[in-house]
């Protein structure tokens, strides 16, 4: 039994090795607890950040959702690595990272995971908690997935098909099955027996047996002996660490506007990755919370509206220049105009104390750059705050500010004086809209390609 312990947090740091100690001094001084979250629809590029700030951390966590994220990194040789279940904490080998109490585990895709980290040179061993209260997600969650969305035939919310609704489903109705039930292997056949039948009854194309249930159990068996290494009460250890002054950092998986309460329902993931699910899927108190980051760039995958969308060339450019392709599935992302009224939405829910524009070196091919800066109601009213109802959100006009582009490359730039002045006036004026501060901005995947102002 290999349990981890936190190593003080004061390796060397690739930023400081490529731009000097000045740089590692001011991301070293974010607060003990602080979080990366999604200001839009996913796909912000959280995980580069939270990659480049582990190295400031003792411990990354995450908090909600599954193996629905897709995080891209890529570590100092260039390396790229995906990861869906494992925080991107991982590459950075000081780091512990925890699994909170609000993730959804699905243990096959954990350890299929963990191998490929290995197998390329990332050493997981003692270095993963997974709480024994998180919710264990199982193979037929996925099956129940698709099935749920072929139900809803045209009106299918895009999901990723990772089991994410229907075992948070589970949770809430109560006859979830957790990571520590593993450690109770007498009951857990008849829990899973309740839980194989109910979908059976409910979905004609679930085809379930006894002989299925026993190859499952007998599955779950192997997986609990080579989980129990890893099962932690991290509700404790976490809260250990605060007092102990080790510093924590939260990696948010999908973003605000998928929030199930205040995204844009019901296209919307069945977690909270929102400020509120740091505190729910780790056990934290808000007041431990210090520095929130909002990840901001405007790409959505699934369906459901995304008033800022381009369905012209500059959509095809915006996908073709930011490659974008969804992590996880590999679906095509809808690409648009970043929208500054869910932006400030996420301002306001998150209380984010700076942001992190990203992927600035996408729009370098533009002549013009468009800002959705407000919203009007079909019958030409202005909307006041991001709408709820589904229907105003389908046939709200936006209206844009266009701004000059600057057009010439800017991935190999690292300081924020040498950007070309439009580029400059585009990040300053996103700022006096939102009136938060820009403090990271992307110009490119790589983990040095960023710039702070
Ligand atoms: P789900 O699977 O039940 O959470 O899907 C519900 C909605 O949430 C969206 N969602 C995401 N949107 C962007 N990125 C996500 N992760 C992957 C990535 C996506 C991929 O990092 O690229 O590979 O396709 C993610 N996860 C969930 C989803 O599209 C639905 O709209
Ligand atoms: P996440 O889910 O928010 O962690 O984001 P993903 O990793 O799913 O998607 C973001 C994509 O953009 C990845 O392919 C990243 O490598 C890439 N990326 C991140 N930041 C930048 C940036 O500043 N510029 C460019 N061009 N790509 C970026
Ligand atoms: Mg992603």
């Amino acid at each position: 039994n290999t349990k981890p312990t936190v190593a003080s947090s004061s390796s060397p740091s690739v930023v400081q090795q490529t731009k000097g100690g000045d740089v590692f001094d001011r991301l070293g001084m974010l607060s003990q607890v602080s979080g990366v979250l999604g200001c839009q629809w996913g796909d912000e590029g959280k995980g580069k950040l939270v990659d480049i700030l582990a190295q400031h951390f003792d411990v990354v966590a995450r908090c909600q959702g599954g193996a629905n994220a897709g995080h891209t990194i890529y570590n100092a040789e260039g390396k790229k690595f995906a990861l869906h279940l494992v925080p991107s904490g991982i590459l950075n080998e000081e780091t512990l990272c925890v699994i909170g109490n609000g993730v959804v585990v699905h243990l096959p895709g954990l350890f299929a995971e963990i191998d490929g980290l290995e197998s390329n040179g990332v050493s997981c061993k003692g270095r993963i908690l997974v709480s024994d209260r998180a919710h264990l997600l199982f193979d037929f969650h996925q099956a129940v997935d698709g099935l749920r969305e072929s139900e809803l035939a045209k009106s299918f919310i895009g999901t990723t098909k990772r089991g994410i609704g229907p075992c948070y489903s589970a949770k809430v109705i109560r006859n979830g099955i957790r990571v520590g039930d593993l450690r109770h292997m007498d009951t857990f056949p008849q829990k899973l027996d309740l839980l194989l039948s109910d979908a059976a009854s409910r979905f004609k194309g679930f085809n379930y047996s006894p002989d299925m249930l026993r190859e499952e159990v007998e599955r779950y068996k192997r997986y609990a002996e080579r989980l129990e290494p890893y099962i932690a009460d991290t509700v404790h250890v976490v809260n250990d660490f605060i007092g102990q002054k080790k510093k924590i950092l939260v990696e948010g998986g999908q973003a605000t506007m998928l929030d199930i309460d205040f995204g844009t329902y019901p296209f919307v993931t069945s977690s909270s990755p929102s400020a509120g699910g740091i505190c729910t899927g780790l056990g934290i108190a808000p007041r431990v919370l210090g520095d929130l980051i909002g990840v901001a760039y405007t790409t959505r995958v699934g369906s459901g509206p995304f008033p800022t969308e381009d369905f012209g060339k500059a959509g095809d450019l915006l996908r073709l220049a930011g490659k974008e392709f969804g992590t996880t599935t590999g679906r095509p992302r809808r690409c648009g105009w970043l929208d500054v009224v869910a932006l400030k939405y996420s301002c306001q829910i998150n209380g984010f104390s700076s942001l992190n524009l990203t992927k600035l070196d996408v729009l370098s091919n533009f002549s013009e750059i468009k800002l959705g800066v407000s919203y009007k109601a079909i019958d030409g009213t202005p909307i006041e705050s991001f709408p709820g109802d589904l229907r105003t959100l389908e046939q709200l006009k936006v209206e844009y500010e266009v701004l000059p582009g600057w057009q010439s490359d800017i991935s190999s730039i690292r300081s924020y004086a040498e950007l070309p002045r439009e580029a400059q006036q585009y990040v300053e004026r996103i700022e006096e809209l939102v009136g938060v501060p820009i403090h990271y901005i992307g110009v490119g995947p790589g983990r040095d390609a960023l710039i702070l102002k």
